[in-house]
């Protein structure tokens, strides 16, 4: 019988109770001395637990979710030499001592910012065994908007990697270390400008009209955790990545196995890990083991990306370069992921709206006075809800294999702001008249110029409607706007001659781009949602049926 050798958690300092937030190894698996086992997670830092033998994995212990603590056995391995038939002498040794890993302190090491603001030091916690140890990534610069328990920098020892997060929310004013810098307990990373003398910095969450902010494509919520089923992500426990880059990757549902490393060590960075999603997203095409692969099923296997075209602008004229909003940062991420994840297909239907806009013209005539206003979009948001309710298919998000069915009707539409396009959401618009609808979708409208829209009224929705009416345009594919399975996109209406069996009629036409999620809805049910609402449209007596 050849003998096991016992891994265990090494001294972790605070790190007592914590829960194992990733795996890298399953039974069979060879591994090296040092190479990741799992991640654990504390409220206040992540920490890698290195292997302290080599060999074969026999058993695994532990499961994600379990809390650990100091000497918890997490793997069985089988070692390197003893693997064959002879137990080898030397591995009957008992277990390797635990490596000398990180015990990433719990405790902020600045005191908490007056309430007035200041500027705040953000030192190197209690870091146990990490004493001079170098910094191997940092993630701040000057400027940047930072929360507190955001990872600052990393640190590496010979043993294991830690994130150090930072003790104090606010505008970043200096940085004091580079990479490379070797640091202790008290080394200062940073300094924070907190409160009110930040004030003037964009506030992360406060006046932005952030999360949800998004095109028509984007997700209402703003976390990109959503972004891949999880356990399509098949994290190869050969990497070498600091937990954050980890925790950042899953986020992307990026597989880091398929990320190449650029850092010290074979070290996957970051920077790696941005560049290879920007390497799969400008190709519309994401490699078929990661996000693609995770929503579509299956893409087959990895594709070879070319990496974006780098291109030295200015050699070929003059140019001015400008940072991406941030609304257009978060959006562009979102639309990006639905483009690539869903199978879209988007359905034209023409709809006869001359008497709908007859009657709109006419109501808004009668109440004029009143300040009252019928918009074409608010019957196109009735209209739609009408045939939600027809074919609930179109109701739905995608969960996993389910399909949840949603028995509310949350209208979104995409609204132009000066900074990018937003996508606020009028709630139970079933329960509300035409009238109420426009005056809503107005307020919405001018919070959104204004920028004042809350993340709450970005949420929930669960179609999209984004009319370009009132510009122009003939027919365009819009992106679903990810978990919904429908967007309807409308253009200007205009005369167009239609046969009535007789002759040419001038009938007003609008042009409507239905696009579906084909995983859930086929183009026979797509059409069949075309042609219904292009009906209500042309008769809209028909939404009281
Ligand atoms: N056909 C013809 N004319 C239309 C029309 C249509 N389908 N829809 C609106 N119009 C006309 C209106 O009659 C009005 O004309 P008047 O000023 O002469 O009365 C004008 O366009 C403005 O209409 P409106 O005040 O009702 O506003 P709207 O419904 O066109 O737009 C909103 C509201 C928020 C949807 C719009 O401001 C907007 O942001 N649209 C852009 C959405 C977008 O960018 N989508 C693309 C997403 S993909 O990148």
């Amino acid at each position: 019988m050849s003998q096991l050798i016992e891994v265990k958690v090494p001294d972790i300092g605070d790190f007592d109770q914590v829960p194992v937030i990733e795996l890298f190894v399953k039974v069979g698996d060879t591994i090296k001395v040092d190479d990741a086992i799992a991640t654990l997670e504390s409220d206040k830092a992540t920490m890698d637990v290195p292997s302290s033998a080599a060999g074969v994995v026999k058993e695994v212990l532990i499961s994600l979710g379990d809390k650990v603590a100091e000497g918890t056995v997490l793997i069985r391995v089988e070692a390197a030499g003893a693997a064959a038939a002879a137990p080898a002498p030397a591995a009957a040794a008992p277990a390797a001592a635990p490596a000398p890993a990180a015990a990433p302190a719990a405790a902020p090491a600045a005191p908490a910012p007056a309430a007035g603001g200041g500027v705040v030091e953000v030192k190197v916690p209690d870091i146990g065994d990490f004493d001079s140890v170098p910094v191997i990534e940092l993630f701040v610069k000057v400027g940047d908007s930072i929360k507190a328990e955001d990872a600052i920098a990393t640190l590496e020892s010979d043993k294991a990697t830690m994130d150090v997060p930072s003790s104090a929310t606010g505008v970043v004013k200096e940085v004091l270390v580079k990479l490379g810098d070797k640091v202790s307990e008290g080394s200062v990373l940073i300094k924070v400008e907190t409160g009110a003398g930040a004030a003037a910095a964009p506030a992360p969450a406060a006046s932005a009209p952030a999360p949800a902010a998004a095109a028509p494509a984007a997700a209402p919520a703003a976390a990109p955790a959503a972004v891949a089923a999880p356990s399509a992500v098949t994290l190869g426990g050969k990497v070498h990545a600091s937990p954050s880059v980890r925790a950042f990757a899953r986020e992307l549902g990026v597989d880091l196995a398929q990320v190449k490393a650029t850092g010290p060590k074979n070290r996957i960075t970051q920077a790696d890990v941005t560049g290879f999603v920007k390497g799969a997203m400008s190709t519309g095409v994401v490699p078929g083991k990661t996000v693609a692969a995770a929503a579509v099923g299956s893409l087959g296997g990895g594709l070879d990306l070319l990496p974006w075209p780098k291109v030295d602008f200015s050699k070929f004229g003059e140019i001015d370069v400008k940072p991406l909003s941030r609304i257009k940062k978060i959006s562009g991420q979102n639309l990006a992921r639905n483009w690539a994840m869903i199978p879209a297909v988007t359905y034209h239907e023409d709809a006869d709206i001359t008497d709908l806009e007859a009657f709109r013209v006419q109501m808004n005539k009668e109440f004029e006075k009143s300040g009252k206003k019928l918009t074409m979009l608010a019957f196109i948001i009735k209209a739609s809800v009408r045939a939600l309710q027809e074919f609930p298919e179109f109701n739905t998000s995608l969960d996993g294999d389910n399909l949840v069915y949603k028995k509310y009707f949350n209208i979104a539409f995409a609204a132009d702001t000066p900074n990018g396009l937003v996508v606020p959401v009028i709630k139970d618009a079933d329960k509300k008249s035409v009238f109420e609808i426009a005056a809503e979708s107005g307020n919405l409208a001018k919070l959104a110029r204004d920028g004042k829209l809350k993340p709450a009224d970005m949420s929930g929705a669960c179609f999209t409607i984004s009319s370009l009416g009132g510009i122009g345009g003939t027919y365009f594919a819009p992106i679903v706007n990810a978990p919904e399975v429908a967007i309807l996109g409308v253009n200007k209406s205009v005369m167009k001659p239609v046969w009535d069996g007789k002759q040419f009629v001038p009938r007003l036409t609008l042009p409507m781009s239905l696009t579906a999620d084909h995983r859930v809805i086929d183009g026979a049910l797509a059409t069949r949602f075309n042609v219904y609402l292009a009906q209500l449209l042309a008769d809209f007596r028909r939404v009281m049926l």
